[in-house]
C-alpha cells in the first residue's frame, strides 16, 4: 500500500492514526504530496483523486481510494476486526453520524475560515482554494462562528460519554481531534469553558497511536 499525503497536516494524520491504531503503519510506503506548492492540483495527482485533495491510498492493483473514512474503513476491515468503524450495524450508525458530524460541524468551517478568511497555505494554492469574490472574508468569519459552535456541541456530547461516539474510542475520536489540530493552525482557540472537549483531548492524545502519527 501507498499513502500520498503530507506529513502533519489535519487529514493525512487521520489515516496516520487509524493505520497506527491497526498496527499497519510498518506496510506503507509514504509518497510526500508538494501542497503549498499545489502538486495536487496537477493533472497528474487529479488522476489519483479529483478532488485534489490528500490523503490518497493507492492499492497494489493501481486502485486509489481517496477520503479518510473510506480509507479509514479500508484498513479497519483488512484484519476482520473493524474496532474503528463498528461491527454492528448500531455501532457503524453511530459513529458514522458522528464522524459526519465532526466533518460537517469541525473541519469544513474550519477549512473555510482558513482558506477564505486568512492566507491559508500561501499564494500558489490560495488561487485554487479562494479565487477573489466580494464577501469571501465575511463568509470565512462567519464559518469560524460555525466551528467553535461545533466545538461547544462536541464538548456537550463529551460531558455524557467518554469517547466520541460512546463507550469506545473510534473514527469519530480521529475526526474530532484532527479538526481541533487544523482549529490549531487556523488559530481558532478552543473557548475555555470546553472543560470536557479538553479533558478528552489530552486523555486521546496519549494514545500511542495519536503520539505516533
Ligand atoms: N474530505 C477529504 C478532505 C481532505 C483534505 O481537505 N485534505 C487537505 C489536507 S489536510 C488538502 O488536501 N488540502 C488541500 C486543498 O484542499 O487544496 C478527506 O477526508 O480526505
Amino acid at each position: 500500500m501507498k499513502i500520498h499525503d503530507v506529513p502533519g497536516f489535519p487529514n493525512p494524520l487521520r489515516v496516520r492514526i487509524a493505520l497506527a491504531e491497526k498496527g499497519l503503519t510498518d506496510q506503507v510506503q509514504f509518497v510526500n504530496v508538494d501542497l503549498p506548492g499545489a502538486e495536487h492540483k496537477d493533472p497528474a495527482f487529479l488522476a489519483k483523486n479529483p478532488t485534489g485533495t490528500v490523503p490518497v491510498l493507492e492499492l497494489e492493483d493501481g486502485l486509489f481510494i481517496s477520503e479518510c473514512t473510506a480509507i479509514t474503513e479500508y484498513v479497519d476491515n483488512l484484519d476482520g476486526n473493524p474496532v474503528l468503524t463498528g461491527k454492528t450495524p448500531r455501532e457503524k450508525a453511530v459513529i458514522h453520524m458522528m464522524q459526519k458530524r465532526a466533518e460537517s460541524e469541525l473541519i469544513d468551517p474550519i477549512g473555510d475560515y482558513f482558506h477564505h478568511a486568512t492566507p491559508g497555505l500561501g499564494p500558489q494554492l490560495q488561487a485554487h482554494k479562494s479565487p477573489d469574490w466580494a464577501g469571501r472574508e465575511d463568509f470565512g468569519r462567519r464559518r469560524r462562528v460555525k466551528a467553535e459552535a461545533g466545538m461547544r456541541y462536541f464538548d456537550g456530547v463529551l460531558r455524557d460519554q467518554p469517547y466520541v461516539a460512546g463507550d469506545q474510542f473510534s473514527m469519530a475520536d480521529i475526526t474530532v481531534l484532527e479538526g481541533l489540530v487544523f482549529a490549531g493552525y487556523a488559530e481558532i482557540p478552543v473557548p475555555g469553558d470546553c472543560t470536557a472537549l479538553a479533558a478528552w483531548r489530552g486523555r486521546v492524545e496519549q494514545r500511542p497511536s495519536v503520539q505516533a502519527a
